[in-house]
């Protein structure tokens, strides 16, 4: 880019490439091809269309990308792979988390709430979770960013959220993955009289809703997939909120193999740790109706999508309603929109 001038000096910091804008396209195409499965009860013919639609589309986001988060592995689901390279394979060198459909059961049974979603960051800066899947997680929007800690009780934190949004505990809703696993969690929320709002699946836009002020979401607590935490992660680094994790270890000798690859269980992991530079860009598209975006519709010939399309670096948050032309898309594209 030439120099440039700005009131008769040279600027050092010039306007430089969103590729959110372009990762959107790609979030759009997996809602798409997504979009035709709701309700149909097929999550894997789903995953499929979703990944497929992804893989053809990251193709032509000029940048040299690296998988570091690709999901499937815990659901035997077809996946974008760990290591694969996507995009031009032009500068700048980053590191890819995808989740084609976070929230495939939704989906597949016609609920709310599943999004397809696409994170970057500069290569290096992504936490590669390697093998282990579950991940503790507190997430917060801005306005109670640095007030939370995951090794603080549920009480502490919840206090605390009320205390840095002005209100009470009672008026707090707690997101929280409809899980066994959580009973205990839910028992002592519901002891301090907050609101839950249980969710069957699709934590990443659970974590987005806190940052998002008319999804009416102040915290989500407990345990999902480290996947989707990255992803949340790249995102609220660039809504300004704030996700802390800790890996879970599912069996003793899940544990024992994570410590010898040198993964930390008892450490929290931080913004830092899990996305590390501020020149991130995450694109989020809804698939089926929920808090944060609306889902695919289609009618006449042509389909809307509702994204959201974010940047650290600048921190602009956009809204993207984009009205597609099923018909011109189908003779340009070979994916079955
Ligand atoms: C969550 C949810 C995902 O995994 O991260 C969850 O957001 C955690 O694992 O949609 P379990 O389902 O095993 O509890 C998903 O459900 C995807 O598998």
């Amino acid at each position: 880019m030439r120099p440039l001038q700005w009131r008769g000096e040279t600027i050092v910091t010039t306007p430089t490439r969103n590729l959110a804008l372009e990762l959107v396209r790609v979030t759009e195409a997996a809602a798409l091809a997504a979009g035709r499965f709701m309700g149909r009860g097929d999550k894997t013919a789903a995953d499929r269309a979703a990944v497929e639609a992804m893989r053809f589309m990251l193709a032509s986001v000029p940048m040299d990308g690296v998988v570091v988060i690709g999901e499937g592995e815990k659901d035997e689901a077809p996946m974008l792979y760990n290591g694969e390279r996507v995009g031009t394979g032009d500068p700048p060198p980053v590191d890819i988390a995808v989740d084609p459909i976070d929230g495939t059961r939704p989906l597949a049974t016609g609920n709310l709430n599943a999004i397809s979603t696409v994170a970057i960051a500069p290569r290096g800066t992504m936490f590669d979770p390697g093998p282990f899947v579950y991940m503790n997680k507190i997430a917060v929007g801005p306005d109670a960013k640095g007030k939370v800690d995951i090794t603080a009780p549920v009480e502490a934190n919840l206090r605390a959220i009320a205390r840095a949004k002005g209100g009470r505990v009672e008026d707090l809703t707690v997101i929280i993955l409809d899980r066994p696993r959580h009973e205990e969690l839910i028992a002592q929320v519901r002891r301090l009289r907050a609101r839950i709002r249980l969710i069957p699946d699709g934590d990443v836009a659970a974590a987005l809703m806190t940052a998002w002020p008319e999804a009416g979401i102040d915290v989500l607590l407990g345990i999902g997939g480290t996947p989707e935490g990255v992803l949340a992660a790249c995102a609220l680094r660039a809504m300004g909120g704030e996700i802390q994790g800790r890996l879970v270890a599912r069996t003793a000798d899940e544990l024992r193999r994570g410590r010898e690859m040198g993964f930390e269980f008892d450490r929290t992991l931080t913004m830092d740790d899990l996305a590390a530079s501020d020149d991130v860009c995450f694109a989020a598209t809804g698939i089926t109706d929920g808090e944060l975006l609306r889902g695919v519709k289609y009618s006449g010939g042509g389909a809307t999508t509702d994204s959201l399309v974010v940047r650290g670096l600048s921190g602009t948050v956009r809204q993207v309603r984009a009205i597609h032309r099923l018909e011109k898309l189908n003779r340009i594209s070979p994916i079955p929109y």
